[in-house]
């Protein structure tokens, strides 16, 4: 077939319209209404919105993920287990969680229930994991403060984890706490409050308990009421002793100090938002070793590290790492002894876990 006289032959003419009264321009709105049918389309295509929005959805929040698809959900006064809408089996690479504790979901109702929207999170603490994909792993969305519990002893305290959680924290806009527990266990108190010193310096809270003596807890469930908090930390720090202590009821298992010398003891293995009888919930979470961060957020180390960004006027230059320049602001206040030097090396292997490629 010969196309160019083709497209000759069926060139359209202009149509000139005479004598032809256009009526009210209102009948062309439904040029608009496909328009947003269009976008409307696209967004359930993304599976972004729900293509079951003509049944009526009721509001849940996420209590615990059970596996990939399955999850109790808390509605209203009853807790329900809940399936996830076909949609969000698309694999999707950058995140293992598909929905976490803490999220607020929509659910259909009509029959088995099944989550059909995640509403948009306020925010997520998440860690990333340590291969090169960086998969984001989210511990629990939509909370006000990260209660970053490590105990002084059995196991020992890891303040460079404790400086993840805050960077994490931080950049989550999440409020990060510091919770030494296991006081009882140090010789003396000035020794742990000497560690914690440092991170009340820089805006930091920090609460020193003992589940074996009571010290502490009161101003800890201070701390807590009215707001969403996240437990987390090592295994072994106290997470769920602490909850129990704090309301009995939620009778959560812990494990014996004697048990937990044993390597890769996980008591609680799942994370669970819970409620406070006094007001606020909480997310109990399973202990972890590492807490990785995500390498795009590399370039607010600086900013976010406990103590640094007031030493960085002194430094040369404006967009100084404090790792390789020369006169640097908070390498001066190292070697002076202002800024402490364990401090300064966490922040360095921060700097450095975020920059291999
Ligand atoms: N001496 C002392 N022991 C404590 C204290 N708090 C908790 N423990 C003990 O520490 C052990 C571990 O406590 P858990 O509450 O199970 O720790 P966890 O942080 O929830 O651990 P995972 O669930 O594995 O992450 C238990 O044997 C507790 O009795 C404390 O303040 N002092
Ligand atoms: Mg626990
Ligand atoms: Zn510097």
């Amino acid at each position: 077939m010969n196309k160019k006289r083709d497209k000759k032959k069926f060139k359209r003419k202009n149509i000139k319209i005479s004598n032809i009264e256009i009526g009210n321009v209102d009948h062309f709105t439904d040029d608009t209404i496909t328009e947003e049918k269009r976008a409307e389309k696209k967004l359930i295509e993304k599976g972004k919105i729900s293509n079951k929005r003509n049944l009526k959805l009721e509001r849940g929040r996420i209590l615990e993920v059970r596996s990939n698809y399955k999850c109790v959900v808390k509605m209203g006064d009853e807790e329900m287990s809940c399936t996830l809408g076909g949609r969000f089996k698309q694999v999707n690479f950058e995140t293992k969680s598909i929905v976490a504790a803490g999220d607020y979901v929509n659910i259909d109702v009509s029959g088995d229930p099944r989550i059909e929207e995640i509403v948009t999170r306020a925010n997520t603490l998440s860690r990333f994991s340590d291969n090169d994909f960086q998969i984001e792993i989210i511990i629990a969305s939509n909370i006000d403060q990260v209660i970053i519990t490590s105990s002084y002893k059995d196991p020992q305290l890891n303040l460079g984890l404790i400086d993840r959680y805050i960077c994490a924290a931080k950049i989550s806009n999440i409020t990060p706490v510091i919770c030494i527990n296991k006081i009882d266990l140090a010789e003396s108190l000035d020794d742990v409050k000497l560690m914690g010193s440092f991170y009340e310096k820089h805006g930091l809270k920090v609460i020193y308990t003992s589940v074996e003596t009571g010290e502490g807890i009161k101003e800890l469930k201070e701390l807590l009421k009215d707001k969403d908090s996240v437990f987390s930390g090592h295994s072994g720090a106290g997470k769920s002793s602490l909850i129990n202590k704090l309301q009995p009821d939620l009778k959560l298992r812990t494990a014996e100090i004697s048990d937990y010398h044993r390597k890769g003891v996980h008591t609680t293995t799942r994370s669970r938002l819970l409620e406070w009888d006094f007001g606020g919930y909480l997310v109990d979470t399973p202990g972890i070793k590492t807490f990785g961060l995500h390498r795009k957020d590399k370039e607010k180390l600086k900013e976010i590290f406990p103590g640094l960004s007031a030493l960085a006027a002194e430094c040369k230059f404006f967009n100084c790492t404090h790792s390789h320049e020369k006169e640097c602001g908070v390498k001066k206040a190292v070697e002076n002894g202002s800024y402490p030097l364990s401090r300064y090396e966490s922040y360095l292997r921060i700097l450095e876990s975020l920059s291999s490629e």
